[in-house]
């Protein structure tokens, strides 16, 4: 997804069809499908059965990430974000809302519901993951801070610390990272603000101590270790949308039909397996959420 430099959007990430014949045609030439040798690979276009949103192991989630403040390198977060100064921690919630404040998190959290949710994530760049978060919902939270009669949308803004943070010293994106949803969306009960990975406390390079995930969109939407939630009228200016407008849109549902200008969004690599996989609108979540947007044109709002 980076616009200016992308060592990340490698060619393995956007495998053609021709290269998925050419590697079926080689399973058959060498035998080894006839043979039972290896798993015969599911078409495309075929339905996903329940083993395949199995997790992905614990050491691929907390050491393939995206998380440009430490570096645009998959493996850059997990060597760079270790030493991450998680407490204390403050968040700031302002804009139109009743209980504005700086809040140290433990107290803006404290006796919310902590939830378990294992989520599809599908990053923009067309792989994806299944991680087992915990955390809480942003609708409780946001019942919590009872947003004004005029707030429309929330934005979240992450850490802007250059002294812990080398990435920072790139101009790959302009700081600190933003994102935001609309209001109902962010009421929706799948937007999970997660303090937990795989029953853990959340590591750094996922985002620690507090990170949006919401399943139905694209990655970019979950920023990492969330400092300020502010509640606004208008729509939030968010970082990827300012850094490529006709690439990132603000809504960023996952959209198999709405390609990337440079590569197609038909299909993910799950990490982990060796073929790709039809990508599902709205990550599959679609029977929860699609209501969200009825009567809006997904085109339009990419
Ligand atoms: N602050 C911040 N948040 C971020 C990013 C980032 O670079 N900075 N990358 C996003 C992208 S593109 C993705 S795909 C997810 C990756 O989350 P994960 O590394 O925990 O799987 O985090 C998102 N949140
Ligand atoms: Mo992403």
């Amino acid at each position: 997804m980076l616009i200016r430099r992308p060592p990340d959007v490698r060619s393995s990430e956007i495998t053609s069809e021709a290269q998925y014949q050419t590697r079926r045609e080689w399973l058959k030439a060498t035998g080894l499908l006839a043979a039972g040798l290896v798993v015969p690979p599911r078409l495309p276009g075929s339905a996903p059965g329940p083993d395949d949103d199995k997790p992905t192991p614990f050491d691929v989630v907390t050491t393939y990430n995206n998380y440009y403040e430490f570096g645009t390198g998959k493996d850059e977060p997990a060597q760079n974000a270790g030493s991450l100064r998680l407490k204390p921690w403050t968040v700031t919630v302002d804009g139109d809302v009743k209980r504005p404040g700086t809040y140290q998190l433990d107290e803006l959290l404290k006796g919310l519901p902590v939830v378990d949710r294992v989520y599809r994530m599908r990053c923009v760049e067309a792989w994806s993951m299944v991680i087992p978060w915990n955390g809480v919902l942003l609708g409780d939270l946001l019942k919590r801070l009872e947003p004004g009669s005029k707030a429309r949308f929330v934005e979240f803004t992450t850490l802007n610390d250059p002294k812990q943070m080398p990435g920072l010293a790139s101009g790959v994106l302009d700081w600190p990272y933003v994102e935001g949803l609309r209001l109902d969306e962010a009421r929706h009960p799948l937007a999970l603000l997660a303090t937990g990975i795989y029953g853990k406390p959340l590591l750094p390079q996922n985002g620690a101590p507090i990170r949006l995930t919401v399943p139905w969109k694209y990655g970019f939407k979950g920023g990492k270790s969330i400092v300020r939630i502010r509640l606004t009228e208008s729509m939030p200016k968010t970082t990827w949308n300012l850094a490529g407008p006709s690439e990132y849109g603000f809504y960023a549902n996952v959209n198999p039909t709405v390609s990337h200008p440079r590569w197609s969004q038909k299909t993910e690599r799950r990490l982990g397996d060796f073929l790709k996989r039809p990508t599902l609108l709205f990550n599959g979540y679609g029977e929860q959420v699609a209501g969200l947007y009825s009567g809006m044109d997904l085109r339009a709002n990419y």
